[in-house]
């Protein structure tokens, strides 16, 4: 993001990408200037300049032709039809038409409302509250989603070895401790700085970059252990070790065999803070099976040399390291293993709980890690009570849809997937962060109605019966702020509504207004009212603190307010580490768990009692030798605002790039620039090839985000535009987690003769003749 010099006329506005403010140009578009605080703002910030009006914006309400002239039903297929365009009042009858009646003849958990997503950075506005209090107020409640795409596997499996999820992801090493202290970060899966750019709630400043050349600068060393070189900056100067996808527990279970037999293992640290040792080291040593898990056993799994494994080793326990592993590790079948592998090989390691040493989960993978959470409450738009006890772990959508009344394990209880009749999103793209997108569509055909809520044509709008065009960020007052970040931001409007958008807040209203339920859902409060409400705890605890407390107004008068950040005390590792009794872990024996009773008592074939390597129904074949790395998309968050400037300027011929090694192009006879078909038994993207030597062979990469663009082709349907969910497989990490498996599959991929499809994901989709026009 270049940096200009800011007018005084410029507002302040915060996203999930960066802390800015802007000043709408002459080209109708904004003019974005970063925070002054922000060391390296992110380039992600250029998609506003030009977001406000695109022609992908949703103008008007709509509803489907099918919906409206057959009623609600299941469907042979949705996203192919026509909209018609209603007007508000008619669109807001209808939908609260359709709520009663579901919620009269079925009751509310025949609503899915987990309506799982990023949506926007304001706190007010913040889309999945509004939709969930919407739905606990009219309904009663609705069906739930936990956990989420992001870290499924992991915030199942923490808990039980180690503690909780927040309390190792976020308050925990922190680059501060890393300039000052670390000799070595061994980082599964990287650190990409495109990853740190982003943080829910919004990031101020961007100190990834800094922090690491700072630390390399006094000699720390940083291994970036990826199928990928660009997973780290180049400026921090990491050692590349090439890992075949999804091997990474096979690497360090090599490392472990190696600090157990070469006596480096810490046993003094095992004996008293951790559980479970001798069963982990039986395994190791391959006492029940034959089979000791040594440096040349993991080296025929990973590709990584045995000599590299076992230096590596020899090396982690020669100072103080760091292990990190990405969320991308455990995004993948048996994701728990990577994760808890690593954290037995801190503990053998014994530097758990130290300054800049340990286990540090998912370091570098947005802008929330590494830092101190702040000691203030930031706000938080009350939910309402849920009366629905029914939930799916979020990323079993279409296990949910397609099989009803089905019984499925999930971390130690037996669920029973609910009926769903009406599925209702806002603030999420089901169509881009859900695996095998065919899956989907026929999942989403079953249910009787699907509304949406979203600024843009995303494929999720088109794939619905209802859509209510919301405002954008940039068009509401809100507060933006994050439980990491020192600066909460006054957010001011940039714009008026495009079209006839609303904001979510107010078509919640509207629909409690036509349930009789409004005044419990706005408690009688104005939007402007909202914001002066959920300012209010946060302005209290910093007047208790002694620090500078302005008032609502003063707030908006200055754009943002400091608020003050926890000791950067290690967290609950640090304690622990320095008396596991006074201060144990909440896991059951209080201490690590090296081996875990509770998930060996759970029985699960495919998440057994220590981190383990376990086969693969997903591997490399001959119909689908190449593993397809579908990582988060450097210029941009998920799928948002895929229409604008950033994110166009970094397509080919108006697709999303692969990335593939020259020899596994050359063995297709793909050239750089070329469109190629991307497929397996589950769907086909186009996408255009980019030859690099940055990919390890036998690996492609094809980031997520492109705005699915399917098109039925030969009798195939292809996604043209590149969106890797057409060929990702939908299925659960393990009977623990049931966390998404979307990072990784595998795929063949041949150069594309045919004539190349337009795009037509940013078109709005045909506008039958409004209703009432004859
Ligand atoms: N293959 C594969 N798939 C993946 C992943 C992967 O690694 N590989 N990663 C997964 C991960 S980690 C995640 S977190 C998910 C992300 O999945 P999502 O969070 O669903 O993706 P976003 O594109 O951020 O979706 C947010 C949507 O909300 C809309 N929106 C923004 N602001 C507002 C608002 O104020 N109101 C309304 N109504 N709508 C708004 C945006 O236009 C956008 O359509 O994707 C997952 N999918
Ligand atoms: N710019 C940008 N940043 C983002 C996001 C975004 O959409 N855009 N999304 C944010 C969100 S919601 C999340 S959850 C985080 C996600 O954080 P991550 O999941 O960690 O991010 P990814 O980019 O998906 O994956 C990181 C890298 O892991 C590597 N990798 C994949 N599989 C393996 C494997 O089996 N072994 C090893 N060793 N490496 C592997 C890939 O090369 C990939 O580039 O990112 C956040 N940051
Ligand atoms: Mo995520």
């Amino acid at each position: 993001m270049t940096r200009q010099t800011e007018t005084s006329a410029a507002l302040p506005h915060s996203a999930h990408w960066g802390a800015f403010s802007a000043t709408p140009n002459a080209k109708g578009g904004l003019d974005i200037f970063p925070h002054p605080e922000d060391p390296d703002p992110s380039p992600i910030l250029g998609n506003f300049a030009d977001a406000l009006t695109h022609r992908a914006r949703i103008a008007k309400p709509m509803v489907s032709r099918a919906w409206l002239e057959a009623g609600p039903g299941p469907r042979e297929r949705r996203g192919d039809g026509e909209f018609v365009a209603l007007s508000w009042d008619e669109a807001l009858d209808r939908l609260a038409g359709e709520l009663t009646r579901v919620r009269d003849a079925h009751g509310p958990a025949a609503v899915f409302g987990g309506s799982y997503g990023w949506a926007s950075a304001g706190r007010f506005h913040h889309a999945q509250s509004q939709v969930h209090r919407f739905l606990n107020t009219a309904l009663g409640g609705y069906v739930r989603s936990v956990g989420s795409y992001s870290a499924g596997a992991a915030q199942a499996l923490l808990p039980h070895v180690i503690g909780a999820f927040e309390d190792i992801s976020r308050h925990n090493v922190t680059w501060d401790q890393i300039v000052d202290h670390t000799d070595l970060v061994l980082a599964f899966g990287g650190m990409a700085l495109k990853n740190s750019n982003i943080a829910s709630g919004g990031v101020s400043r961007h100190i990834e970059r800094g922090a690491m050349e700072r630390a390399a600068a006094r000699g720390a060393r940083f291994v970036n252990l990826s199928p990928m070189r660009t997973d780290f900056p180049s400026s921090a100067g990491a050692e590349w070790i090439s890992v075949k996808p999804g091997t990474d527990t096979a690497v360090m279970l090599g490392m472990m065999h190696a600090l157990d037999a070469d006596g480096l293992a810490d046993l003094k640290f095992l004996e008293s803070h951790c559980v479970g040792w001798d069963r982990l080291a039986a395994y190791l040593r391959g006492e029940a099976d034959g089979q000791p898990r040594t440096p040349a056993w993991a080296a025929g799994i990973s590709g990584v040399e045995a000599s590299v494994i076992a230096d590596l080793a020899h090396r982690a326990a020669s100072g103080r390291t760091l292990v990190t592993v990405a969320h991308a590790l455990q995004r993948a079948e048996h994701g728990e293993q990577p994760v808890w592998a690593g954290v037995a090989l801190a503990a053998m390691l014994g530097r758990i709980g130290a300054p800049g040493c340990g286990f540090h989960y998912a370091l570098g993978a947005m802008g929330h890690t590494g830092r101190t959470p702040v000691a203030t409450p930031i706000p938080t738009m009350p939910q309402g009570k849920n009366g629905v006890a029914a939930l799916i772990p979020c990323a079993r959508i279409s296990d949910m849809l397609l099989h009803p009344g089905e019984r499925f394990d999930f971390n130690g209880a037996t669920l029973t997937y609910p009926d769903i009749r009406l599925v209702y999103w806002a603030g999420g793209n089901p169509f881009h962060h859900h695996q095998d997108l065919t899956r989907l569509r026929r999942a989403l055909s079953r249910c009787d109605t699907f509304v949406v809520h979203d600024f843009a044509w995303t494929a999720s709008a088109r794939h619905a019966d209802i859509v209510l065009p919301a405002t954008m960020t940039l068009e509401r007052e809100d507060i933006g702020a994050a439980g990491t970040d020192p600066l909460m931001i006054a957010m001011r409007p940039l714009s008026r509504p495009y079209g006839e958008a609303r904001d979510d807040h107010e078509i919640f209203r509207a629909l409690a207004a036509r349930m009789g339920v409004e005044e419990a859902f706005t408690e009688g409060r104005s939007p402007e009212a909202w914001l002066r409400h959920l300012y209010e705890p946060t302005r209290q605890a910093l007047a208790a603190e002694g620090l500078p407390a302005p008032d609502f107004d003063s707030f908006r008068a200055a754009g943002e307010v400091r608020l003050p950040r926890r000791a950067n005390d290690g967290g609950i590792l640090r304690a622990f580490r320095a008396d596991p009794a006074a201060a144990p872990l909440k896991t059951p024996s209080g201490r690590i768990e090296l081996y875990s009773e509770t998930i060996a008592d759970f029985g699960y074939s495919d998440c057994p009692g220590h981190p383990a390597w376990l086969d693969r129904e997903e591997a490399p074949s001959p119909e689908a030798p190449l593993w397809l790395v579908s990582n988060q998309p450097a210029t941009r968050l998920h799928s948002q605002l895929d229409y604008a400037a950033h994110s166009q300027a970094s397509k080919s011929r108006g697709r999303e790039v692969m990335r593939i090694n020259p020899q596994d192009a050359a063995a297709r006879g793909v050239e750089d620039g070329d469109i190629v078909r991307i497929f397996n038994a589950r769907g086909a993207c186009l996408a255009a090839a980019q030859l690099t030597e940055d990919i390890a062979p036998g690996v492609i990469n094809l980031p997520t985000g492109a705005w699915y663009d399917p098109v039925d082709i030969g009798g195939e349907t292809i996604c043209v535009h590149g969106n890797p969910n057409a060929v990702t497989r939908d299925r659960g990490t393990s009977r623990l987690a049931q966390g998404s498996t979307g990072q990784l599959c595998c795929v063949e991929c041949e150069k594309w003769t045919g004539p190349t499809p337009t795009v037509s994901a940013f078109e709005p989709p045909d506008a039958g003749p409004a209703a009432g026009d004859g």
